[in-house]
């Protein structure tokens, strides 16, 4: 209750940021992105979103090929008591192949796999060389329904940047496509280091491009400064009034160690357990998954309503993907708003793990 009291107190504080004409949230459309894996044995498993706005009775057809330009051959047909995901078992090892992914709105998505015999359901994006990070989240910065990933880092040089001040360290916040694209770095001089920094990523203006809000502290005063989701760069900034709360710094907000992380993930609508470079099933202790890196931070980002384990190992963000198909449909996480609001307010300062509407 804590957390939700100081993380209200910030969205307040971001409020301030708003143009008045805009004065409400709004939830960005949530991505059709579809998610396509290599599993091991060549197999291939593919999912993709259910939007509430599909309606109960929503049909999806699968199609594949050899080729992107096709012919495309029905692979399968998901009606209503069908979930949002099917494996693929009956490929050729180390061949391409191309699947198309269409919705009752008439949308289509194509995506390519190449098969192999140990592969795993991850996706790897390397991030630019140098000082190690351990923050970060996730944001919609264009407007598209796809997430992109804002990173934190920290340079305790003080000799990075132009603006460098020998006894302060360099933040930079860089931004990432699910793709690997880097599409912009802002840094920010200051006395704190990156974990008393809080951030949050959410649509301030509701013009539908989520908008980085970081709030800082220096030479004794309290400020948030807006960056620009599309490059980057400072778009506004604000004094705050008087002393927030010793929380709001970060460090300080209550919430779960990071060996309490719990997911959605094989499919049984009950939430898995992630630790120690395992994800286990809560019940019978046994091994679903592994994972490299360290945990830093979980939400449904891909495919269906199952969550993503996302990893910081050394220079590359893992975002691990469940592999296991489930009849269950439901709508994206990231449709619920008290799930968004869970993940925004995980990167205030600390991991934990979403709540959602589907959660007791
Ligand atoms: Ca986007
Ligand atoms: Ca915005
Ligand atoms: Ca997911």
């Amino acid at each position: 209750m804590r957390v939700l009291v100081l993380f209200c107190l910030l969205i307040f504080c971001l409020l301030m940021l708003s143009s008045p004409a805009s004065g409400e949230f709004k939830i960005p459309p949530g991505s059709r992105r579809v998610a396509a894996f290599t599993l091991d044995g060549g197999r291939v498993f593919i999912s993709w979103r259910y939007k509430e706005s599909d309606g109960a009775m929503a049909k999806y057809e699968v199609k594949r090929s050899d080729y992107k330009t096709g012919p495309y051959t029905m692979a399968g047909i998901f009606r209503k008591g069908e979930g949002t995901n099917f494996i693929d078992s009956t490929r050729t090892t180390g061949k391409t192949y191309y699947y198309f992914v269409t919705t009752p709105t008439g949308t289509s998505w194509i995506m390519d796999v190449k098969t192999s015999e140990t592969g795993e359901p991850c996706l790897v994006i390397p991030i630019r060389d140098g000082s190690p990070c351990s923050r970060l989240t996730v944001g919609d910065l264009n407007g598209d329904g796809i997430f992109e990933l804002i990173v934190c880092r920290t340079d305790q040089s003080g000799d990075s940047g132009p603006k460098a001040l020998p006894d302060k360290p360099t933040l930079y916040f860089e931004a990432y496509t699910l793709d690997g694209e880097m599409l912009w770095r802002s840094s920010l001089h200051t006395g704190c280091g990156e974990l008393d920094i809080p951030l949050v990523v959410w649509d301030v203006d509701g013009d539908g491009r989520d908008e980085v809000i970081i709030k800082y502290k220096e030479d004794g005063v309290e400020r948030l400064v807006a960056l620009n989701p599309a490059n980057g760069k400072p778009s506004s900034e604000t004094v705050l009034p008087g002393q927030l709360p010793e929380a709001l710094h970060g460090k300080s907000v209550d919430c779960q160690a990071e060996d309490a992380l719990s997911l959605f993930w094989d499919g049984s609508g009950q939430r898995e357990l992630a630790a120690g470079g395992k994800i286990i099933r809560r019940d019978s202790r046994e091994v679903l998954a592994t994972y490299r890196g360290k945990p830093a931070g979980i939400a449904d980002i891909l495919g269906d309503w199952r969550e993503e384990l996302i990893t910081i190992d050394g220079n590359s963000i893992r975002i691990y993907s469940t592999g296991i198909p489930t009849r269950i449909r439901r709508p994206s996480l990231m449709e619920d708003i008290r799930y968004r609001l869970c993940a925004a307010r995980a990167a205030v300062g600390c991991r934990i793990h979403q709540t959602g509407s589907y959660d007791q």
